[in-house]
């Protein structure tokens, strides 16, 4: 009997090539392409009066150096914006290169070609760019005094403002017994990829074809929006994205102006041309996110129950928005987390301010709005002393209220419901897995230690497995061996792992005999990509569907060939045999043999296909009447709404009395993902989660001066996290199927990052007994915290 490999804690399969470093990136590809580099925008605000490129060319290796007067067709328009929204009344996006204006520090203004990247480098030096500075505005209060304005034609900074109500917020908020404001900050930060993006062109003037490697996290998006830009057909355009060194949101945006002028550069002077990111560009020209502040009201009765809940927020989207104001719309309907909120307003801002652009970061706008209703609840409780689980469980939407509809709607329209989850049960297994009930007696314990710790709590909901689509592709070649491909790209997720044992189930075949293909258009040309922790909910169930397309083709090739019926056939180990006569049987890879027409051409497995060759009419078509040749078939999943994973976090921390040290002692997750297909991976998602969480809520965040320079843009100023200081991640999961998709799946990828600013907060208030309203903090706030309230 074949083990059932989904739930099962598979080694992923990727590692060995990873850890040995035998990763293939895109820096390892193009030996002997020219290399380009990017003359950068040293002021936040300004006007580009003249660019002198004439030096440069001096330079012995120089092959090209473009400005925006010589771009030409559609790579001089501006970007496009990719997922606009009615309330987008201001959408700005900037150009490739920048035509006449530049809106923040990092934007590129000039593009060098040369025969290696020290000379483009060089070059870059020698080119002089004359700026008319111009006032800039830089952090959200600035944005919304409208004292300076970022883009002159749009008033008050603003780019989009939305607002939704479900219920009557201003009676339920009038007639409540108790009603609390708490004024919220969550500072910008960035993820920080291992890999920065990178883009190698191939042009081939034969064919006037195109191949693009690009570390994406969309091959085909990016196909797209460069044949769009370069005027050429898709059919002339391939992206094939190998090993991506980590995504976390920014490789979702298409195209980047690198992904544009390096192809386009590329076919214009008939070379191959490639472009890494560094690490400070990755800093200033690549995108952030986070910063928002909020203003929320909350209106409850004696018991801790909510009656009406008023969000505010104004959220820095940086100087241009191609990403469209996804992000705030996610903090608006996500916020409410597992909780009914009795009624239900928020109304957000999208502010422009002369910074790099803001696109989804891990997460994407949940930390936020987790922050802002997690730290409503535990002023909750405060107010009323009681206890901060038990505020929680009693806002809790019960499992029979599921599937649940809080009357918001999403981006698209679409009325936002939860399909499942059982929330009292989860905080159950959280409490029992922090200790939660003991925990007074240990901060008695280490009160008489002279130790200051405190206990904090989160609750997210996650919306993951977004649409439209995702595809499958499954193919059994005459060897036996089985090659899956998905549209999806992969930046670390393990999913030649994990599609691998799906199809492994749902084909009945060996998991090693699995081959997993992701993010190339050559093998997937219709795909949307990873992002929204989708890859396990949409390619899961696309390559599942396929399997089964496939599976039920090789069933009906057996019937015929073993003169039985379909039905009464199971495939095991890749052998196709009567059930309850194991003897009569097939194996897949003979199928796949008789499935082709021209079968004995495969000498490798002729011998395999003559030992049926009696049972076969040669006359008669090797496959069925309707079927096409060949072991292999597609099939696509397309959902009609996201699924919604769930997770409640808890941390223990120590504060240290005298320097105000914040030391993670302890932190445990519950997470439910629906049915895990790996749950190794899966834990291992939620903890590189919780470590990119850390690093948000105590290190991690962009410092700008006035003037919008960057001031913290290397990794000598910008703290991420090290192994010391992400504590050990205790995990434990419920699985509540999804009802939605045919393997009851929910995304795990971002799970780990959402409550984590949220949960520190909640433990550093409790060790310290006041409120904590703005993250990250750091030893140094925390102390300043102390000393003002100790003078107040
Ligand atoms: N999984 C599973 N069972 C489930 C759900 C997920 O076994 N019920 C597995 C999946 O098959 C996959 C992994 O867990 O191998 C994450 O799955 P999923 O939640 O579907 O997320 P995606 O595959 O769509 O990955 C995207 C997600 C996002 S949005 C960000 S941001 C992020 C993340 O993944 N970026 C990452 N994790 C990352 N991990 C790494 N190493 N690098 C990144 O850039």
């Amino acid at each position: 009997m074949t083990t059932r490999q989904v739930g099962e804690r598979v080694q992923r399969r990727e590692d060995p090539r990873l850890l040995t470093g035998n990763g293939r990136y895109v820096d390892d590809l193009g030996r002997g392409a020219l290399h380009a580099a990017f003359v950068r925008s040293p002021h936040a605000h300004a006007r580009v009066t003249d660019v002198d490129i004439a030096d440069a060319w001096e330079l012995d290796g120089v092959e090209a150096v473009y400005t925006w007067d010589d771009l030409d067709g559609r790579v001089a328009e501006p970007l496009p914006v990719l997922i606009p929204h009615p309330a987008m009344t201001h959408p700005r996006t900037g150009f490739c290169l920048a035509r006449d204006e530049v809106n923040h520090v990092g934007e590129a203004v000039v593009m060098v070609v040369a025969r290696d990247r020290y000379v483009a480098e060089d070059a870059c030096g020698r080119i002089s760019v004359a700026y008319e500075p111009l006032p800039a505005v830089v952090g959200l209060e600035n944005a919304r005094s409208a004292a300076r304005l970022v883009h002159d034609d749009v008033p008050g900074n603003v780019s989009a403002n939305l607002r939704q109500e479900v219920g009557d917020v201003d009676t339920a908020m009038a007639s409540a017994p108790n009603r609390l404001t708490l004024d919220l900050e969550i500072e910008r930060s960035a993820c920080m990829p291992m890999e920065g993006k990178g883009v190698y062109a191939r042009w081939d003037a034969d064919d006037g074809s195109l191949r693009l490697y690009s570390s994406t996290q969309t091959s085909t998006g990016v196909r797209a929006a460069v044949a769009a830009k370069l005027g050429m057909p898709l059919a002339k355009v391939e992206v094939v994205t190998p090993d991506v060194g980590g995504g976390f949101g920014v490789k979702i945006v298409h195209p980047w102006p690198e992904e544009v002028l390096v192809p386009w550069a590329a076919r214009r002077l008939g070379r191959d041309v490639k472009w890494t990111e560094d690490r400070r560009e990755h800093f200033v020209s690549s995108a952030h996110e986070r910063g928002q502040l909020q203003e929320v009201e909350v209106g409850f009765d004696d018991d801790g129950r909510l009656l009406a809940l008023d969000v505010r927020f104004w959220h820095d989207n940086g100087a241009y928005t191609p990403y469209g104001i996804i992000v705030p719309i996610i903090t608006a309907t996500q916020l409410l987390g597992p909780y009914k909120p009795g009624s239900y307003r928020v109304e957000f801002w999208s502010m422009y301010t002369n910074t790099v652009l803001v696109t989804p970061y891990r997460g994407a706008g949940r930390p936020q709005g987790c922050y802002a209703m997690e730290r409503t609840m535990d002023a909750i409780a405060a107010h009323l002393g009681l206890d901060r689980a038990e505020v929680r469980s009693r806002n809790f939407i019960q499992p029979d209220e599921m599937p649940y509809d809080h009357g918001l709607m999403f981006q698209d329209g679409r009325p936002l419901k939860y399909d499942s989850g059982d929330f009292p049960a989860s905080l159950a297994k959280l409490k029992a897995l922090v200790g939660w009930d003991d925990f007074a007696a240990y901060r008695e314990q280490a009160a008489r230690e002279g130790r200051r710790v405190g206990l904090g709590i989160g609750c997210y909901v996650e919306g993951t497995g977004v649409g439209p689509y995702e595809g499958g592709h499954v193919q059994v070649e005459t060897s036996g061996r089985v090659n899956v491909a998905t549209g999806l790209t992969t930046q670390g997720q393990g999913h030649q792992t994990v599609l691998a044992q799906i199809v492994a189930d749902e084909l009945g075949v060996r998991l090693e005999d699995v081959h997993v293909t992701t993010g190339d258009t050559r093998r997937m040309a219709y795909a949307v990509g990873t992002f929204a922790s989708r890859g396990a909910v949409m390619s899961g169930n696309a390559v599942a569907l396929a399997a089964k397309v496939v599976r039920e083709k090789a069933l009906r090739i057996a019937a015929d060939a073993l003169e039985v019926s379909a039905d009464d056939l199971e495939i095991a180990d890749g052998v196709i045999s009567v059930k309850g006569a194991p003897g009569t049987s097939i194996d897949l890879r003979t199928v796949a043999v008789l499935s082709n027409p021209l079968r004995y051409a495969f000498d490798a497995s002729a011998a395999a296909a003559t030992q049926f060759a009696g049972t076969f009419d040669p006359d008669k078509p090797p496959v069925a009447d309707d079927d096409e040749p060949g072991l292999e078939g597609q099939d696509f999943y397309s959902p009609t709404q996201a699924t919604f994973a769930n997770g409640m976090h808890a941390a223990v921390v120590e504060t240290d009395p005298v320097t105000a040290e914040i030391r993670i002692l302890r932190y445990c997750v519950v997470h439910d993902c629906g049915v895990m297909v790996n749950p190794m991976i899966v834990e291992g998602q939620v903890h590189g989660g919780v470590a990119q969480g850390v690093g948000g809520a105590l290190y991690e965040r962009m410092v700008y001066d006035e003037g919008g320079q960057l001031l913290n843009a290397s990794f000598m100023d910008f703290l991420v996290p090290y192994a010391s200081e992400v504590p050990h991640v205790e995990t434990d999961h419920l699985e509540t199927p999804s009802p939605l998709n045919p393997l009851g799946l929910k995304g795990a990828g971002e799970a780990g990052t959402i409550p984590v600013s949220a949960v520190i907060a909640s433990a550093i208030e409790d060790a310290e007994g006041f409120p904590i309203r703005s993250m990250p903090i750091s030893p140094a706030e925390l102390w300043e915290l102390r000393r003002t309230r100790a003078t107040d």
